[in-house]
């Protein structure tokens, strides 16, 4: 097995932190290579590319330069940027989605790629959703989610590219800034309430949705890449689940380290895309295939997040003692 070169695009946003920071334990920083759409931020000390994932000329440049093995392709809008800008979502997420494929067949490389609970909608079964079950999403974000996970399963089965997937829950996490997601709400609340000691939740109290701390999700991610191909039985994308949650359960879970947080909900234009989401999911086929097994529940995500915003924003706010 040769060594392993790694791209990662998007390598910015919120996965693609954590991933860098993870795969640098284990490699060199010359065996990893990011594409930074716009200015790099400080911090990374692996190879950075400038130029634009939808730019097939700039990839296989990317690609040939660096002798590249396998690719996390991260990059893409996500549910509510895809509905301010539907057609610029099809080009990012489809149009970025494709080259990378069609890349990846030229040179043999294994590709990683990010569905979503996006790509479920109304009409699919809310509770405990299954891996295969009714996907007719109601957003662009979900429209592009479905169409990729069947390009993925086309270009494994015409082509037999490796490309792996994970339809991601809600992520939290902090080294990242909090994004433009539905779920994002589950992010900005810790430094609404580091930095007030309120927020203002833009989904409805008892808005239930799917969700997971980023350490579990790029342990499964690192996981679904290493298993043997042989383990893997799902081409289009993996039901990924961890925990599940309301707006209300994770104000009361924070409630318990800062006695005098509070939050008040005014639902807007996201509501309607969350409504559209499960509310917890059936991933037994990624425990069964390749051993998934999530290691963070509410009470210790909520912990972790407070404690490192807190360090992150180096406020002075009294929290409960352990
Ligand atoms: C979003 N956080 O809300 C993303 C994610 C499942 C949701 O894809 O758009």
């Amino acid at each position: 097995m040769g060594k392993k070169k790694i791209l990662i695009t998007g390598a910015f946003g919120l996965v693609g932190t954590d991933l860098v920071a993870e795969l640098r334990k284990k490699h060199s920083s010359q065996d990893i290579v990011v594409i930074a759409h716009k200015t790099v931020r400080e911090g990374f000390d692996v190879i950075v590319e400038h130029g634009d994932v939808t730019d097939e000329t700039f990839l296989e440049h990317v690609i040939k330069k660096y002798d590249i093995t396998e690719i996390y392709h991260l990059a893409g809008l996500l549910s509510v940027g895809s509905e301010k800008y539907p057609q610029l979502a099809w080009e990012v997420n489809l149009g970025g989605l494709k080259t990378v494929l069609d890349l990846a067949v030229k040179y043999n490389l294994k590709v990683f790629w990010p569905s979503s609970i996006a790509a479920f909608g109304p009409t699919t079964p809310k509770d405990n959703t299954p891996q295969h079950t009714i996907l007719e999403p109601t957003t662009m974000y979900g429209v592009n989610k479905v169409a990729g996970e069947l390009l993925c399963q086309y270009y494994n089965l015409r082509y037999g590219l490796d490309v792996r997937s994970l339809r991601y829950p809600g992520l939290i996490a902090y080294k990242a800034p909090p994004g433009d997601g539905t779920t994002e709400y589950s992010v900005h609340i810790f430094y609404g309430a580091l930095q007030e000691k309120k927020y203002t939740c833009f989904l409805a109290k008892d808005s239930r949705l799917p969700m997971m701390f980023i350490d579990d999700a790029i342990k499964g991610t690192l996981q679904l890449m290493e298993a043997p191909v042989e383990k893997i039985t799902i081409r289009t994308s993996y039901n990924f689940g961890s925990i599940n949650f309301t707006p209300e359960e994770l104000v009361t879970e924070i409630q318990k380290i800062m006695p005098d947080f509070t939050c008040n909900y005014s639902p807007d234009n996201r509501q309607k895309i969350a409504d559209s989401w499960p509310k917890s999911l059936d991933d037994s086929q990624a425990r069964m295939d390749w051993g998934w097994k999530p290691e963070y529940d509410l009470a210790k995500m909520t912990r972790v997040m407070i404690e490192e915003v807190y360090k992150k924003l180096n406020t002075k706010v009294s929290l409960r003692a352990k």
